[in-house]
């Protein structure tokens, strides 16, 4: 065997690192490492529990962690519902109704201008709190250097040598502890010296130190019409074993001691987003409190054990190649020339650790960036933007087994549909609840950044499927109850707005398909396909909520005869699915976003065994679309390419979004920076979410009725094992699979019920008889409804060739609520 002179490297390093109990690399699985210190942000790693994040810069001379709390936001509680759109409001739609587009769009621009007018504002960023610092003014010429993020542990660690030393650090943020921690050692006792500083580019601050901490604290920024009301306290705690320590007016000098342990504690005012009542001093040092008594090994292993309560659920295994010998940023370069499929499984499981990091119940939910941001104003005010972005972030909660990380997502849609009920009274003089493409951590629900973006009533619509999907995975009656007023407040709306277009249909306007321009010149439209696909969900999510808990009503009634009255999807003369309700889409027109395809992922309404002709139309404007692009809409081609069944070009989407990211903007679009998060550029987290769930999606898909098993397995992975996969009607999956052939199978069943697989190649069980079934015997298991979806009005220019489908066959058992059932290949 050839060894690689890379690899011998790490394998000496390794061999040393274990023989002085420095670096416990057992073997390089789910582990990103570096050989260097990060120079950029973009190289620094991220740690978090959901409220706290830090990235972590790994300087052997100057150690650099810049911190983030979930809850640090510019500005204060209010919405943001604009003045005079209502009186506006039926000169606007006539406009659209007769094709005035321009007009309309201009109209629209007098009342929501492209910035926030005086005396309102367009929603609030969220910002960095500030950076931590230790100097190692001894600590030249660094060797061995090796840093890491083991993200099944959910701890990061950095070491080196210097003149004989070696010294490591540890770093984790608890959530159990709400802390984070540090820990440096030193191979030779007395070795640590270094000096602690704390600094925050927020202007309302102070530093100081008080009762043996160092302290920050400060107020977060005015924007608009809003002054910075969230106040905030980060309490620095040194503790050392051996050695002495000072402390001058803003720094901790620690000199000589054999092992430092730091706890940083943050607390803000932030109660809820109404509510900024709290004491954040004394929230930050009741945690620091808490700890005092707790020795050290006791907090990582709770915090070990509390992570990967939710990490452990899922196991992917793609096979492994000689890359893993070769660090992240390595790894990135060469993926899309190589062969490392490692890498795939990195990245999934990546997507799993940001989420647990970035989104705890209780919580906020995940933003643009997660948790980490070191920007007072990042891109895009790193809100919410709900037209693709905070969707996508959680498209891998229910199926990668982490609906817990689900929560705060469904929390937060329950606090926009009270401020979205103010949206439809004042702005559309309706009752329900509506919001528009954006909101932040005061649940703003007005519309944002003018009329070609903002002009979309549709985010609350987009948001409830989440709510509706997370029952579908859970059976929960209970949380069905709960989220109904909910269901039926969004029903209510679109029932209301709803105006007839020319050809009799009702139609969403003023609206858009997603900031794409059609051949009017601005994005203003009616009647858009994914408008059109959403109510149609919103609708039936309600119809279906109210025949399972019993409800019926005259609304519901109401309800039925308006979903007829949709438009249904149209098939173009370029043979694709019509982006909007004119046959305006082009060949050409790679924008980023894909909007008409929600009807294929993440919604259910194009199968290729229900809607074969809309599936073809469907796949035509993906292939128009094209493949390269900004991370989050290639993350979403994954998906998309796996529900049309072809493993291969998700797989080729893979390859583009694991390629190296840069932040020039000259043909350096999307793309995976060194630290495996993705790029908008700038970073946005998205990409990494939608990845995700697209990786999940190539391997079990549950939408139409059945559970279909490998539905898209590219031919480079062609063996494999996956456990802990989640579907809809509540099963989890383990599943093996060789030659693209599955090869056993564990079904456990959390709800009893009906399971129906749909699967390519046969399988047997000692335990249950499967009974094959034909496409059209409805599924007993209520909870895998078929949509009924209308056939499409095709152009007489479009030419649908005839589909080839991937043979597969259906199969029923009945399964028992914690029944565990096991199958193999019948050979
Ligand atoms: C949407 C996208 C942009 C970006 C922004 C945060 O508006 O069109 O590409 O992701 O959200």
């Amino acid at each position: 065997m050839i060894i690689s002179s890379k690899k011998l490297l790490l394998i000496t390093a390794i061999i040393l690192s274990t023989l002085n109990g420095c670096v416990d690399i057992k073997s390089p699985e789910l582990k990103l490492w570096y050989t260097k210190p990060a120079n950029v942000w973009e190289e620094a790693l991220p740690i978090g529990n959901g409220r706290i994040g830090a990235m972590i810069f790994g300087d052997p001379k100057r150690e650099h962690l810049q911190l983030n709390e979930e809850t640090v936001w510019a500005g204060e509680p209010g919405n943001n519902i604009p003045k005079g759109f209502k009186d506006s409001l039926p000169k606007i739609r006539k406009y659209v109704l007769s094709g005035k587009y321009k007009e309309a769009e201009d109209l629209i621009m007098s009342v929501i201008p492209r910035h926030a007018p005086i005396g309102n504002n367009y929603g609030m960023p969220y910002q960095t709190l500030g950076d931590l610092y230790l100097e190692f003014p001894d600590q030249e010429n660094a060797k061995e250097y090796y840093r890491e993020l083991d993200i099944q542990n959910a701890i990061s660690k950095t070491s080196f040598k210097i003149n004989g030393v070696t010294y490591k650090r540890e770093y984790f943020v608890s959530a159990p502890d709400q802390l984070l921690v540090l820990r440096l050692y030193a191979s030779k006792k007395g070795n640590i010296t270094c000096n602690l500083k704390i600094d925050s580019p927020h202007t309302n601050k102070t530093i100081k130190i008080a009762d043996s901490l160092l302290v920050l604290s400060g107020v977060t920024s005015n924007k608009d019409n809003k002054v910075g009301k969230v106040k905030f306290e980060t309490i620095v705690k040194p503790i050392i074993d051996g050695g002495d320590i000072h402390f001058n007016e803003e720094t901790i000098k620690i000199k000589n001691a054999d092992t430092l342990t730091i706890f940083i504690s943050i607390g803000t005012n932030f109660k809820n987003y109404k509510d900024l009542s709290a004491n954040p001093s004394l929230k930050a040092k009741s945690h620091i409190k808490n700890v005092l008594l707790k020795p050290f090994k006791k907090i990582k292993q709770n915090h070990i054990a509390d992570y990967r309560t939710f990490f452990d659920r899922v196991e992917l295994d793609l096979g492994t190649t000689d890359s893993v010998y070769k660090p992240t940023n390595e790894r990135i370069i060469d993926f899309k020339s190589g062969n490392d499929p490692h890498l795939i499984t990195l990245y999934f499981q990546y997507g799993r650790y940001l989420l647990i990091s970035s989104s705890r119940p209780g919580g906020q939910p995940a933003n643009l960036q997660g948790i980490w941001n070191n920007q007072l104003n990042p891109p895009w005010d790193s809100k919410f933007t709900v037209n693709i972005n905070t969707e996508m972030n959680y498209w891998p909660a229910e199926i990668t087994n982490l609906k817990e990380m689900h929560e705060p997502l469904i929390t937060m849609i329950k606090q926009l549909a009270k401020e979205g009920e103010k949206t439809a009274k004042e702005m559309y003089g309706v009752d329900g609840w509506a919001m528009h493409h954006n909101t932040d951590i005061w649940r703003f629900t007005g519309p944002v950044d003018g009329g070609f973006y903002g002009m979309w009533p549709m985010g609350g619509a987009w948001l409830s499927q989440h709510l509706w999907y997370s029952f579908l995975f859970s059976g929960n009656y209970q949380y069905l109850k709960e989220i109904y007023p909910i269901l039926e407040g969004s029903a209510k709306f679109y029932s209301e707005v709803l105006q007839y277009d020319s050809d009799g249909y009702l139609v969403v306007t003023p609206s858009m398909s997603p900031e794409n321009r059609h051949p009017y010149g601005t994005s203003i439209s009616l009647g858009n396909t994914m408008d059109n696909q959403l109510v149609f969900d919103v609708f039936s999510n309600l119809i279906n909520a109210s025949t399972i808990l019993n409800k019926s009503s005259d609304f519901i009634n109401e309800i039925h005869n308006k979903r007829d009255l949709l438009a249904p999807m149209k098939i173009g003369k370029i043979s694709q699915l019509q982006e909007w309700f004119e046959d305006w889409d082009r060949k050409d027109d790679k924008h980023r976003h894909v909007s008409h395809l929600y009807g294929l992922f993440p919604s259910n309404q194009i199968s290729p065994f229900h809607q074969p002709k809309l599936f073809q139309a469907a796949k035509n404007s993906l292939i128009y679309r094209g493949d390269k692009s900004t991370g989050w809409s290639m993350g979403w081609k994954v998906n998309l390419w796996a529900r049309l069944l072809d493993g291969d070009k998700a797989f080729e989407l893979i390859k583009e979004q694991l390629s190296p990211a840069t932040n020039e903007k000259k043909g350096s679009e999307g793309g995976t920076y060194p630290n495996l998060l993705d790029s908008h550029p700038p970073f946005q987290i998205d990409g990494n979410f939608g990845c995700t769930s697209g990786i999940a999606e190539m391997l079990i898909q549950s939408y139409n009725g059945s559970i279909h098993l490998l539905p898209a397995l590219p031919k480079e992975l062609s063996k494999g094992f996956v456990k802990g996969l989640r579907t809809i009607g509540g099963f989890t999956f383990d599943l093996s699979w060789e030659n693209g052939k599955i090869d056993k199978l564990v079904i456990y069943s959390s709800l009893g019920g009906n399971c129906r697989l749909r699967i390519k190649n046969k399988i047997i069980s000692n335990e249950v008889e499967l009974e094959e079934v034909t496409e059209n015997f409805t599924n007993p298991n209520f909870l895998f409804q078929i949509p009924k979806v209308k056939n499409p009005i095709v152009s007489k220019e479009a030419n649908l060739s005839d589909l080839e489908l991937p043979k597969t066959s259906l199969f029923d058992f009945e399964t028992k609520k914690g029944g565990i059932y096991h199958f193999s290949l019948l050979k």
